[in-house]
């Protein structure tokens, strides 16, 4: 008994101190600026640095005195979508490299990450193959039924071996005679599986930028975004929403689907020199990965951002950027490359689960049919939705998978600006947004939204 109400009492004094240590974070809520700041500092790669030089001088001898100078070591060289190059060098040198009349500003290098936020805390083991380990994804679905009333002519078995995934279905990419033939799409990620008989006669080429010899895919989310945007209409496996659009595999994450903004800006650099102003054919690239970081609306200048600015100089060479909200279900301005507003076209995830507007459809672990999926994030930055529960596409090994995230919502849209872009070459990448956006699905029409974050239309192709 006494030690019971000794057990009380001190329960009550631990209650009131750990009350007056949490209450205030919940009246007031973590400032939002300071989580940011947080999320960008333990996102840092120490002693890692971006490198971006005035464009008048002479990158190549101001890059190599520089690195001498500081000690330095050299990891990548950028003369496209930045002129500049990243490198490693003590943080005693940082002051010396960024004091150089040579140079405009320096970035530090941080972590970016497939499907995963870096708003970790402190838990890295987040980073993995998958958008939502903690929930596996739902079965894949079963392949579409033959036709009921037609005896099984060769064409149609053939055809019934080809699944129509949800998410084509749903934004309606089935019915059209435009396949974005014509156009070039990058899929800056993990890599795609060169070989996967669903894509490779949509792949042109591509860059790897992160670990290994190729760009081919050692983890499986790339060749899942590339299937969605572009898998063949060939009677097997599954259909892009653009399956006549090519593909080029930019490889800036790892096996383990980690990479860095030095990674990515190789990545970003690689897609400009292939852009229209320089004579090349990619005009949209996808970039379903994010990491820690904010928008100053000014292409990075203001706010020392090299990520943003290669992002900017790609949008001005001609390339439509599209981009995963991130899948911690908060405001998408806390996440890059998601919160440049000025530059790219960010896509949150609907769930759906029958390919249908309207809500009919059984509910998703992420949320009722036809709902912004739970883990999206939202706010202002966010352009559109598109699905991204349970989507079925290609994966290693020339398989199939049905994972889900803001990774899988980006494709869709980047495949349907694939076909926007096919009827309406040159159209500017803000064309583009505001052609998706008028096409799209207002809130109330299809879907709905309990959570009263996402304001934004949902993506619907059958009229681009
Ligand atoms: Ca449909
Ligand atoms: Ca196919
Ligand atoms: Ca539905």
């Amino acid at each position: 008994m006494k030690a019971m109400s000794q057990g009380g009492f001190l329960s009550a004094i631990l209650l009131v101190i750990f009350s007056l240590l949490i209450i205030p974070q919940l009246i007031f809520g973590e400032d939002v600026r300071e989580r940011d700041e947080r999320a960008v500092r333990e996102a840092r790669i120490e002693g890692q640095y971006i490198v971006v030089l005035q464009d008048s001088v002479d990158a190549d001898s101001a890059e190599q005195e520089i690195i001498a100078r500081a000690g330095g070591e050299r990891l990548g060289s950028y003369r496209s979508a930045l002129t500049g190059f990243a490198a490693r060098f003590s943080e005693s040198d940082l002051a010396v490299v960024a004091n150089d009349p040579r140079v405009a500003f320096v970035s530090e290098d941080r972590i970016v990450s497939i499907a995963e936020s870096v708003r970790v805390r402190g838990a890295r083991d987040d980073v993995g193959a998958e958008s939502h380990r903690r929930k596996p994804p739902p079965p894949a679905p079963p392949p579409s039924p033959p036709p009921s009333d037609e005896s099984p002519t060769t064409e149609a078995v053939k055809a019934s071996l080809q699944t129509l995934p949800t998410g084509i279905n749903r934004i309606d990419a089935e019915f059209l005679s435009n396949k974005g033939a014509g156009v070039n799409v990058a899929v800056i990620d993990t890599g795609i599986q060169l070989s996967h008989p669903d894509l490779k006669t949509n792949i042109v080429g591509g860059k790897n930028c992160s670990t290994g010899s190729s760009y081919n895919d050692g983890n499986g989310h790339g060749t899942h975004v590339a299937g969605t945007i572009a898998a063949l209409d060939n009677g097997v496996g599954v259909v892009g929403v653009a399956p006549s659009a090519k593909l080029w595999a930019v490889r800036v994450l790892n096996n383990a689907g980690s990479g860095s903004w030095s990674s990515v800006i190789c990545g970003i650099d690689f897609v400009t020199s292939k852009a229209p102003k320089n004579g090349g054919p990619i005009t949209v690239a996808n970039l379903s990965l994010g990491g820690g970081g904010v928008s100053d609306n000014n292409c990075g200048n203001s706010n020392n951002d090299a990520l943003h600015k290669a992002i900017c100089r790609a949008r001005d060479a001609g390339v439509t950027i599209v981009v995963a909200a991130g899948n911690s279900g908060a405001n998408a301005a806390g996440f890059v490359p998601a919160a440049y507003d000025d530059a790219v076209i960010t896509v949150s995830a609907l769930a759906d689960s029958n390919g249908l507007s309207g809500g009919g459809g059984a509910a998703t672990a992420y949320g009722a049919d036809d709902t912004f999926a739970s883990f999206s994030n939202w706010g202002t930055p966010v352009d559109i939705g598109a699905p991204g529960v349970s989507i079925y596409s290609t994966w290693l090994k020339s398989g199939y998978k049905s994972i889900s995230g803001t990774s899988m919502a980006s494709p869709h849209a980047a495949g349907a600006a694939a076909l926007y872009i096919a009827n309406n070459p040159g159209a500017l990448w803000s064309d583009v947004r505001d052609a998706l956006v008028a096409a799209g699905e207002a809130l109330g029409a299809g879907h709905t939204d309990p959570s009263g974050k996402h304001s934004e239309a949902v993506l619907q192709a059958d009229t681009l």
